[in-house]
């Protein structure tokens, strides 16, 4: 008996001291959750703004228009998502209500939504019928309720607090898997309030009960990224202007500021919400906000005024290319369609987007590395360009800076460079330069900060190299990068 043992157990101890035991390197500071990773990868996505404010030509509905004046007679969530699709966008987020208090759906927590309204003879639901566009589209579907309601007469009460989850429980019951779940900072003010129009001042602290409702969303919607000033799961990146901070860390810890230490939707140090902390005690990377036109919601007297395609370029280079989300704001007609001009940009950027990043030129290179982990394919170079996310190169444990280069048989000419960091392991690149042999030596072109999800950058020209170099310069913990990109551009 024993000796059959031996023979049993012996070959198992032999492979086991002849394999070398692959580790992964020890993951550092504030890590992304699972739903974080997959919100990552969504990268660019639409903002719908659709009330009967569009049809008061305002930007913030008082809470008294009559639902009479939403007719738009020829709505086609298909033609505007569809749009979205060809810009690039991989999702949409629809507000299912805005400040002005006008379900988008038929609710029953209130009469002013879309059933009193003329559009389909009050038998429509425009939140399912972005939620169709979007499945049939293969595009991630999200929402946006205002919290802050100018039309309900309870708002500023606890009646209201509970309304207000009522809404978000038949939205997040009713429409399916919601990959956000979006909440504004505007929060009281003036409004109708059914009649009373006056102010109505809450306590952004704690009159909505964030944790609780956050509680709910999760439970419900466990998939749904929570966006807001103070995240958990996204936050705001500190302006309207579709831009994040030159560096810019994915890790953040949010403050609050005037009504109390507690960061909420409408009260933290937002400013700092465009760099982010280094250090920061939660992983909260930020979205990037930004009409398409200059205000949320449609005037036809900016039919001329919508961003060009330039525009857009530094705005994703800008947002995406910094390792945030870009969310463009998008605003249907009258009609209830995106107008002709909207949909020529979209459709232009996308196919800038889609040509500039087609071809990867790292993809012809031979590459070489200062060191790889363990020296095992696992940590490899070939993990560099197989764009998948899941694998990458990483150094031996205290090697925390590296010099890869790429070389070419023939001169190549490029303008953008893509690193994308092994981030299920955090945020571990400080900075990084760039180099081209030029001459018979090396001249700098560029260099970055804070890579996570991803870093785009664009040189100031084209170049022309057969030797490109990159020096990830002595970082926070050892470099962890699954993807890098190279593209001719223009
Ligand atoms: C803001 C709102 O007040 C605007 O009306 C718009 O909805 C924008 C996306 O968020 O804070
Ligand atoms: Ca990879």
């Amino acid at each position: 008996m024993k000796r059959l043992l031996f023979f049993l157990i012996f070959p198992l101890l032999l492979i086991r001291c002849t394999s070398v035991h692959i580790h992964e390197p020890k993951p550092f500071g504030a890590l992304p959750s699972e739903r974080q990773l997959r919100w990552h990868e969504t990268e660019f996505y639409g903002l719908i703004h659709y009330t009967p404010t569009t049809f008061e030509g305002k930007e913030w509905g008082y809470g008294d228009a009559d639902p009479a004046v939403f007719n738009p007679t020829k709505f086609d969530a298909g033609q505007i998502v569809g749009a979205a699709r060809q810009a690039g966008m991989k999702g949409i987020i629809l507000v299912a209500k805005h400040h002005d208090g006008f379900c988008l759906w038929p609710s029953a927590t209130t009469d002013y939504n879309i059933s009193r309204s003329p559009w389909k003879n009050g038998q429509g639901d425009m939140v399912m019928e972005f939620r169709k566009a979007c499945d049939s589209l293969g595009m991630k579907f999200g929402v946006y309720v205002s919290p802050w309601d100018r039309n309900n007469p309870y708002y500023g009460s606890p009646e209201y607090v509970k309304i207000y989850r009522e809404q978000l429980r038949e939205i997040y019951s009713g429409y399916g898997t919601l990959f956000m779940s979006w909440h504004d900072g505007a929060n009281g003010g003036d409004g109708f309030y059914g009649g009373a129009k006056e102010h109505r001042q809450i306590d952004r602290s704690i009159y909505y009960g964030w944790d609780s409702l956050w509680a709910m969303t999760r439970r419900m919607q466990p998939n749904a990224c929570i966006f807001s000033d103070a995240g958990p799961d996204v936050r705001w990146i500190g302006n309207e202007n579709g831009l994040a901070g030159e560096t810019c860390w994915a890790t953040y810890s949010p403050q609050g500021n005037l009504y109390s230490e507690r960061p909420v939707p409408g009260d933290t140090r937002y400013l700092e919400g465009v760099e982010g902390h280094r250090d920061g005690k939660y992983w909260m990377p930020g979205e990037c906000d930004v009409p398409f036109r200059p205000g949320w919601f449609y005037h036809a007297e900016q039919d001329s005024l919508v961003k060009t395609v330039e525009m857009l370029k530094t705005i994703y280079l800008s947002s995406v290319g910094h390792g945030q989300s870009l969310d463009l704001g998008l605003s249907p007609d009258k009609n209830g369609l995106l107008h002709q001009n909207d949909v020529a940009v979209l459709q232009n950027f996308g196919r800038w987007l889609q040509e500039t990043f087609s071809i990867n030129l790292a993809k012809q290179a031979e590459m070489n590395v200062s060191n790889v982990r363990q020296a095992q394919p696992a940590f490899g170079l070939q993990n560099l360009t197989d764009d998948d996310l899941s694998t990458y190169w990483a150094t031996d444990d205290g090697v925390c800076q590296a010099e890869l280069r790429l070389q070419w048989k023939q001169p190549v000419t490029f303008r953008y460079i893509r690193l994308r960091e092994y981030i299920p392991l955090g945020q571990r690149i400080d900075s990084v330069a760039f180099d081209i042999y030029e001459n018979n030596d090396w001249r700098p072109v560029a260099q970055a900060t804070s890579i996570g999800a991803q870093r785009i950058i664009q040189l100031p020209e084209l170049v022309s190299t057969t030797q490109f170099r990159i020096r990830i310069l002595p970082s926070a913990a050892e470099p962890c990068l699954s993807e890098i990109g190279i593209y001719a551009g223009d």
